[in-house]
C-alpha cells in the first residue's frame, strides 16, 4: 500500500456559537476574514506552504458555504488525484446517520479514509485559527523527541487562558500536566488545538474512547487527558509567531485590528508565505470625491462616500456620504447609508444600515447582523435585539 507520510484532518464542523449570528448561515471557519478571505484559509494555506498533500476537512455545521469554497481544493494546490482535499461530512452507515458528536469522534468515523492513506503521522488541525505556522518544524520536533503525540503550544494572555487547554511541561518541554478549559488556570501555556500523533497511537486511542461511557470524544477533554494519564509521550512544540484563536466576537474583531498599521502584528501579504483563498472577479474599488480613508484594507467592489478609518472593509460595501467608521469590521455586501456611526463594531454579512444609524461605543465590541434586525413598524424602523449589540440611536 502507497503510504503518505503525513495526513492532515482539519477540523472545520464545530458550530461556532459564540460568533453568535456571525454563523447563524456559515460554520465559523467559513466566516469571512480579512475582507477577502475566509478563517479556513490560513490553515489550509499553511498546508499548501509546508508541503503538506493530503488533507481531509471534517465537516457538519453549515456545510454549504464551506463546501462552495472549498471546492476540489484549487486555490491551496490540493486539486491532485494522489492525495488532495477530500470533504469529509458525516455520513450514515448500514444503520443510522451518525453525527459527528466531538471532534476526536469525527476523526474517528473517519478512520477508514486514514486507513486508505496509511500515514506515519497524521496532523490535527483547527478551521479557526489565524496564523502562519510551517507545519514542518512541528513535525520535524515530533520525530527527533519520538514523541506519540506532540502538541503545538503558545503562552496566552493569563485572562483568556480558562478558554483554553492549559498545561505544564518540564525542562525538555514533554507534557506533565493538562487541563481542558480550566476554570482557574494555574499556567498560561496553552493548547492551540494542534497535534501531531502517531498514526497507529492515534488510532489505539481513538477506538479505546469510543468506548468509554460518558466520554465527550473530544481531543482537549478526553484523548490528551487519557494519553498523560498512560503516560505515553506527550510532547510541547513552543510555536514562536502570530496566532489567534478567533472563536470569540472580541478576538475577531482584534485580530482584524492586527493587522492595521504601517507594521502590521499579523501581515496579509507576506511573500514567503503566500495567503491563497477562492475569489471571485469583481469591480474595482470606487472611493468618491467626499470620501476619507485612513489605515483601513478595502476590498473589491467597495463604494466608499464617508469617512472610513482603522477598518476593514470586505468586498462588495457600500458607505454613504457623511458616514463615519472608525475602528471596525464590516463583512461583505453590508450597506451603510448617510450619516451612520460606526464605531468598535463588526458588521454581518449583507446588512443594511439605515441613514442615521449609530453603532458601538468605546467599552466593547458590538456585533450588528441582518439576522438580529427585526422590522418594527411598517415604517422601515429598525430595532437591534441582540444583547452584544449597544444600538445608542436609532431611526428617527
Ligand atoms: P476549542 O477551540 O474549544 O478548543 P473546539 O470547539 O472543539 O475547540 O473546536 C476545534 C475545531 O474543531 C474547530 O475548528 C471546530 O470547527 C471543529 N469542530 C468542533 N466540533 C466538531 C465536530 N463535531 N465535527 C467536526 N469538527 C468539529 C480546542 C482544544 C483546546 C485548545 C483550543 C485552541 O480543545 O485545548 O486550547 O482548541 O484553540
Ligand atoms: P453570495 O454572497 O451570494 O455568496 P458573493 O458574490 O458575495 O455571493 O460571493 C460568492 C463567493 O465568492 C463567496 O464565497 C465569496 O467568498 C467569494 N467572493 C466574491 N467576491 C469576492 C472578492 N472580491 N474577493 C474575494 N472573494 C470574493
Amino acid at each position: 500500500m502507497k503510504r503518505t507520510e503525513c495526513v492532515a484532518m482539519l477540523l472545520a464542523g464545530g458550530e461556532g456559537t459564540r460568533l453568535k449570528s456571525l454563523t447563524a448561515n456559515v460554520a465559523k471557519p467559513a466566516v469571512h476574514f480579512g475582507g477577502k478571505y475566509r478563517i479556513i484559509d490560513f490553515a489550509l494555506s499553511n498546508c499548501a506552504n509546508s508541503g503538506i498533500d493530503t488533507v481531509g476537512v471534517l465537516t457538519q455545521y453549515q456545510p454549504l458555504a464551506l463546501g462552495s469554497h472549498l471546492g476540489v481544493g484549487t486555490p491551496w494546490d490540493l486539486h491532485h488525484d494522489r492525495g488532495g482535499l477530500t470533504v469529509l461530512p458525516p455520513y450514515m452507515d448500514k444503520k443510522e446517520m451518525k453525527w459527528y458528536t466531538g471532534t476526536a469522534n469525527a476523526v474517528y468515523q473517519n478512520l477508514a479514509y486514514l486507513d486508505s492513506c496509511n500515514p506515519e503521522y497524521v496532523l490535527i488541525l483547527s478551521g479557526d485559527h489565524i496564523y502562519n505556522m510551517d507545519y514542518r518544524a512541528l513535525i520535524d520536533r515530533h520525530k527527533t523527541t519520538g514523541a506519540d503525540v506532540t502538541i503545538s503550544v503558545v503562552g496566552v494572555k493569563w485572562e483568556e487562558a480558562s478558554r483554553f487547554g492549559i498545561m505544564f511541561t518540564d525542562g525538555e518541554d514533554r507534557i506533565t500536566e493538562f487541563a481542558e478549559k480550566p476554570a482557574n488556570p494555574k499556567s498560561n501555556l496553552a493548547s492551540m488545538g494542534i497535534y501531531v500523533f502517531k498514526w497507529d497511537v492515534l488510532k489505539t486511542y481513538l477506538m479505546r474512547d469510543e468506548l468509554i461511557p460518558g466520554s465527550s470524544h473530544d481531543f482537549g477533554k478526553d484523548i490528551i487527558p487519557a494519553m498523560l494519564a498512560d503516560k505515553v509521550k506527550l510532547y510541547a512544540y513552543p510555536f514562536e509567531g502570530y496566532w489567534r484563536d478567533v472563536g470569540t466576537i472580541e478576538s475577531l474583531w482584534e485580530a482584524h485590528m492586527d493587522l492595521l498599521g504601517e507594521q502590521p502584528l499579523f501581515k496579509l501579504n507576506s511573500k514567503r508565505w503566500p495567503l491563497y483563498t477562492a475569489s471571485q472577479s469583481r469591480s474595482p474599488q470606487y472611493i468618491s470625491a467626499t470620501a476619507s480613508i485612513a489605515n483601513s484594507l478595502l476590498s473589491d467592489g467597495c463604494q466608499v462616500s464617508g469617512d472610513v478609518s482603522s477598518s476593514v472593509l470586505s468586498y462588495g460595501v457600500k458607505v454613504g456620504e457623511g458616514s463615519v467608521i472608525r475602528n471596525s469590521v464590516i463583512m461583505p455586501n453590508v450597506k451603510i447609508g448617510r450619516n451612520v456611526q460606526i464605531h468598535n463594531a463588526i458588521i454581518g454579512e449583507g446588512t443594511v444600515l439605515a441613514d442615521g444609524d449609530i453603532v458601538g461605543n468605546s467599552q466593547s465590541v458590538s456585533l450588528v447582523c441582518k439576522e438580529d434586525i427585526v422590522p418594527l413598524e411598517k415604517d422601515n424602523k429598525v430595532i437591534f435585539t441582540s444583547r452584544e449589540k449597544q444600538l445608542l440611536h436609532l431611526l428617527e
